[in-house]
């Protein structure tokens, strides 16, 4: 057996490409000093690679942005609108596709499956032509073999592409991408044969989109891309690739496939494909390579179960390899770097590097006999059981809470028509009240505060004094614009989930743990270590502060449950709904100290409610069952008369409106301004009885929106909405926009909001 990765983080140590590329677009960095920074990480990678016992790398898995991007420029799939750029420049070119320019939008953005990735959607319409350009494969393959490294390219496959893909703009909505598969095959073939020709012996084909469901027509078109591309005679071997979960009804297809090797998920949900694969006859005459080691979490390998799995495997292949179970891009690089980790804790980190390392031990393993690697599982075992007994992982008085929840707990007292007439009573609003998602532009002058913090010169008085001035501004501000719910406007955060979790016990942050979200844009992920619990208030101080300042409600500003897990590294040694309803305590103990300070209004954010959803629709009830409980939990602890908030961004809703009915908050806003209100009506069609507050400022664009429009939009809102239930708000926060057109926005919301409440 042999050990090898699907792909590997692309940023370097200290996220080298971020620095060059941004650099490159600011023209501080030219064209040939970004590819030959990018060529030096891509050898370094290779070499980390090589060095720890790889024997095959992967290669064009390095982008310069997305490698669904790289995949529509490899079958010439580039939008008509962006073709003269890339005619022109094809770095430029590329580059526009992805970010838009002055003139052109860029393609449109979504996450790749359920991870934190986004890629950049291919447009695909019934003219589409392809045309091969492996250029970018050839010469990456070429540079691995130059270095003296055996290399597998990798490939989006075709079928995952073209289910990615969405109709170009103009092109019917009912158009299906899939339908072009017979022009796009050829283009593969092509592709195939220019990377036998340089030297590749495998090549492997992603096709993560066969473990979502899949209709028999599309499972058809998989058998049948498949089996043309494997009787091609002019080819590598292919090793067609499937992550992130059970393959189900696609594994016999490809196990059927003439094609010669299968990579599949032996984790998680991925877990059932050994008996599937067991049921489906193994893979006779086929290489498997094993995915074993999770490549999504940052957690240790059970290597003595990874053993027992793969010692079933081998029984079902003619030859087994080790891998993760997917690319290691959606994890940190180096958990060594970390110093501020304790040393207990440490032990159970497994970032990319040392993900490499258990995967080349497991193969060894499996070639050698267990007794080769017996150091290894002896270590291995001993890190597993100090976690299992960690007071960190195990807190009796959070346990105890958390099986002392009863269904009471995650209910308010009252049905929402009573708790309305409660809060109507206590705060006395107008009909069509205006307020805001929550921040308010981070300032350069907030950002140098936190620097001046970090670097020691200033201390956290000096520093606090600071948040408390801009607080200031932000309420006097709102006041003067006539805004009558206010928030503080968050100047002490940066990331929300980032700055909940640095309070909570149990959550660890890191220091150099980067994790590519999009582009050159990168998290790091807070990790979900042990039982949670809040010490102390977190974000009490600084909404009372904003409360002293004015007579009007101010809202107090929380992250959700949900939302602090999607956008955590979660644990692996409980199930998520358990996770999920810790941290539902701890924050419902922040928000009755909210209110038991005064506050009348408190809003829960939940972005990622609906980014989360699982893969398979048959995983979805579940799911949804405990994501609305744990935030009910967090908010069924109030009087009738406080009113909750929550928010969630991007529009697509249609199957999660019964979740969003679920939630039983008081008030919801959402995005709405570019959709015309069309969530508005989805909401009201689905008979959903509360408020709703639809945005109508954009705030993902500079553009001021004029009064006249917003009050449009407001109307638009009230064919839907009855007055009584309907607020008045932007799209989303104001954290990435600046003062001077979010002053002119909420100005022309509020006066758009009087004009329409006068004509009621
Ligand atoms: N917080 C966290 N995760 C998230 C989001 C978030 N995941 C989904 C979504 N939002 C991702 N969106 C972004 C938007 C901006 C940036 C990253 C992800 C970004 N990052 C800075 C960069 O790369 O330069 C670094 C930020 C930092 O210093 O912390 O701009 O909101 N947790
Ligand atoms: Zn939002």
């Amino acid at each position: 057996a042999r050990a090898t990765v699907h792909g590997y983080p692309r940023q370097g140590p200290n996220r080298e490409l971020k620095k060059a590329i941004e650099g490159y677009w600011k023209g501080r960095v030219g064209a040939d000093a970004l590819r030959e920074t990018a060529a030096g990480l891509r050898r370094a990678n290779w070499q980390q690679l090589a060095d720890s016992g790889i024997h095959e790398v992967p290669t064009g898995d390095f982008s310069y942005y997305d490698h669904v991007l790289d995949t529509s420029v490899m079958v010439g799939a580039v939008p008509d609108r962006h073709r003269a750029d890339v005619e022109a420049d094809a770095l430029d070119g590329y580059f526009a596709m992805a970010r838009g320019t002055q003139d052109l939008a860029p393609l449109e953005m979504t996450k790749w499956f359920d991870t934190n990735y986004h890629y950049l959607v291919p447009e695909l319409g019934p003219d589409t032509v392809f045309t091969a350009d492996s250029a970018k494969q050839v010469a990456e393959l070429g540079e691995a073999l130059a270095l003296g490294h055996t290399g597998r390219p990798v490939l989006v496959g075709p079928i995952t592409y073209l289910l990615l893909a969405k109709p170009a703009p103009g092109v019917s909505a009912g158009f299906e991408p899939l339908t072009l598969l017979d022009r796009l095959l050829p283009v593969y073939a092509e592709v195939l044969s220019d990377l036998r020709a340089a030297g590749a012996q495998w090549v492997q084909l992603d096709e993560p989109a066969l473990v979502q469901d899949r209709s028999p027509a599309e499972l058809n078109a998989a058998a049948r891309a498949y089996r043309d591309l494997g009787a091609l005679t002019d080819r590598p071997q292919l090793l067609v690739a499937s992550y992130f979960g059970r393959l189900g009804d696609a594994l016999p297809v490809l196990a059927k496939a003439p094609v010669e090797g299968l990579a599949l998920d032996f984790t998680g949900a991925g877990a059932a494909n050994l008996d599937d694969l067991a049921a489906a006859g193994g893979l006779r005459g086929k290489r498997l390579v094993a995915g074993v080691v999770d490549g999504r979490n940052v957690w240790i390998n059970d290597l003595g179960r990874s053993m027992a799995t793969l010692a079933t495997l081998l029984g079902l292949a003619d030859r087994v390899d080790v891998a993760p179970s997917c690319s290691l891009l959606h994890v940190p690089l180096d958990a060594t770097t970390e110093r501020d980790v304790d040393t207990q804790v440490a032990r159970w980190l497994a970032f990319a590097r040392q993900k490499t390392s258990e995967v080349v031990t497991l193969a060894r393993g499996l070639t050698e006999g267990a007794e080769s690697i017996a150091a290894q599982l002896a270590a291995n075992r001993a890190d597993l059981l100090s976690r299992v007994g960690s007071a960190l992982t195990h807190d009796p008085a959070v346990r105890a809470r958390s099986a002392a929840v009863t269904q009471a707990d995650a209910r308010r007292s009252l049905p929402y028509a009573e708790r309305a007439t409660a809060q109507r009573a206590r705060l006395g609003l107008p009909l069509l009240p205006t307020t805001t998602i929550g921040s308010f532009p981070q300032t350069a002058e907030l950002r140098t505060a936190r620097a001046d913090l970090r670097a020691g010169r200033i201390g956290a008085e000096g520093y606090d004094e600071r948040i408390e001035a801009e607080i200031r501004e932000v309420i006097s501000f709102q006041e003067k614009a006539g805004i009558d719910v206010l928030v503080h406007g968050e100047p002490e955060r940066n990331d929300m989930v980032q700055y909940f979790a640095e309070q909570l016990t149990g959550y660890l942050a890191t220091q150099h743990g980067w994790v590519q979200s999009y582009g050159t844009r990168y998290v790091r992920p807070p990790i979900l270590a042990g039982d949670i619990s809040r010490p102390e208030p977190m974000t009490v101080r600084w909404t009372s502060y904003a409360q002293s300042l004015t007579d009007r409600p101010v809202k107090g500003m929380l992250t959700g449950p949900v939302t602090m897990l999607a956008w955590s590294f979660v644990r692996d040694d409980q199930p998520l709904a358990e996770t999920a309803r810790q941290v539902a305590l701890a924050l419902r103990e922040e928000v009755n100290d909210l209110e038991a300070a005064g506050g009348s209004v408190i809003q829960v954010d939940e972005p990622a409610l609906r980014e989360t959803l699982p893969l398979r629709s048959a995983d979805h009830e579940a799911y949804l069952y405990w994501a609305t409980e744990a935030f009910r939990l967090t908010t069924g602890g109030v009087r009738p008369d406080t009113q909750i908030h929550t928010h969630m961004c991007y529009a697509e809703f249609g199957d999660i409106l019964q979740a969003i009915d679920d939630l039983d908050a008081d008030v919801i806003s959402l995005e709405a301004a570019r959709s015309h209100m069309q969530v508005a009506d989805e909401l009201a069609t689905a008979g959903y009885p509360r408020e709703v507050g639809p945005g109508v400022y954009d705030i993902h664009s500079p553009r001021v929106p004029s009064a006249d429009e917003a009050a449009t939009l407001l109307r638009k809102g009230l064919e839907a909405i009855p007055a009584e239930r309907l607020w008045v708000n932007p799209d989303c926060g104001l954290k990435t926009r600046g003062w001077p057109e979010v002053r002119t926005s909420l100005e022309n919301l509020v006066a758009a909001a009087r004009e329409v409440r006068s004509g009621i």
